[in-house]
């Protein structure tokens, strides 16, 4: 899925292309015209694995062996089927449910119809997807564009309340045609009180250059209620987290309450008006922050510096864990 390569040119400040950036006093990287995404229809097939992890918890991966907390970023343009061959590596059943996308009824990944995987099998859940239109009796039917997400609905209780505790969910983003697309994209995903089930205190971080346009996909699993905050960076409250235009009267916000199952994402340009800096994102419930719900926008100079920043400060050794995309 990491099919976006990226020719950034770096350009020290002054130059001209720079000027609809005012990040002041650091350089921006642009790229030009924003990208887009273009339209869907094609018929996709990836290979996806269930596996347990070394430490106990489980995973979804495209190889075996692979499997990462969060699983693999699906990303699809409206009109695009996906074809998803699911492989059970583990010892106990599992499945595959994703939220927001159009699914038969043998592909909804659950056991009261028969639609999981037993220890070893094999199962192709067939997602689609479908751009906005006028139904025949006048109203309006949404697209499949958005922020979604997939998960077991197996493992421990007929919910798969123990395998989304151990891991097996990950992000879906479906774009509309024309949707800006960003330089790279990260999911946060709170799951009772932690973040993409890592240690507290312990991120994950994720780093960019100033004027990098990032985007972030949020997700929230578990028990609680969370409010995702970050330092420094604003999106719009709607299905892009970005404004349209002038006349979009989306609220702009830099703080969102999110609840089990919830899934949200916005894009923004790394530093905006802010400059380099270890920029803070966390659940803003404060017993939430104190126990250890944060992690670092770690914004650099296009000289890989971040004035203030000494990582040793915060949280000490970071294991690598998330996948970048
Ligand atoms: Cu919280």
């Amino acid at each position: 899925m990491d099919r976006r390569s990226f020719n950034r040119r770096v350009l020290l400040g002054g130059a001209a292309v720079a000027t609809s950036l005012s990040v002041a006093p650091e350089a921006v990287s642009v790229d030009g015209p924003a990208k887009t995404a273009p339209a869907g229809g094609e018929v996709k097939r990836i290979k996806l694995y269930a596996e347990k992890l070394a430490d106990g918890q489980m995973g979804y991966g495209l190889e075996k062996g692979k499997a990462t907390v969060p699983g693999p970023m699906i990303e699809l343009n409206e009109g695009d089927t996906l074809h998803i061959e699911f492989e059970n590596t583990m010892d106990v059943a599992v499945s595959l449910h994703v939220h927001g996308l159009d699914y038969e009824i043998t592909s909804d990944g659950t056991k009261m119809n028969r639609s999981h995987v037993e220890p070893g099998g094999t199962r192709t859940y067939t997602w689609r997807t479908h751009a906005p239109g006028r139904r025949k009796d006048g109203t309006w039917r949404a697209g499949s564009a958005g922020y979604w997400h997939y998960h077991d609905h197996v493992v421990g209780t007929e919910h798969g309340t123990q395998g989304l505790q151990k891991g097996l969910y990950g992000p879906v983003i479906v774009r509309r045609k024309g949707d800006v697309l960003p330089d790279r994209t990260h999911a946060v995903v709170f799951n009772d009180m932690r973040i993409n089930n890592r240690p507290p205190h312990s991120g994950p971080d994720f780093e960019a250059t100033v004027g990098d346009r990032v985007e972030f996909i949020v997700i929230t699993h578990g028990e609680f209620y969370h409010t995702f905050h970050m330092h420094g960076h604003r999106w719009a409250d709607n299905r892009t987290g970005m404004l349209t235009g002038p006349d979009d009267l989306s609220q702009v916000i830099d703080n969102k309450i999110t609840g089990p199952a919830d899934s949200f994402g916005f894009q923004v340009i790394a530093g905006e008006g802010v400059g380099a800096g270890a920029w803070m994102y966390h659940c803003h419930v404060q017993s939430h922050s104190d126990m250890g719900m944060v992690g670092l926008f770690l914004v650099k100079k296009p000289d890989g510096t971040i004035p203030g920043y000494e990582p040793h400060e915060h949280g000490g050794a970071r294991p690598k864990h998330e996948h970048e995309h």
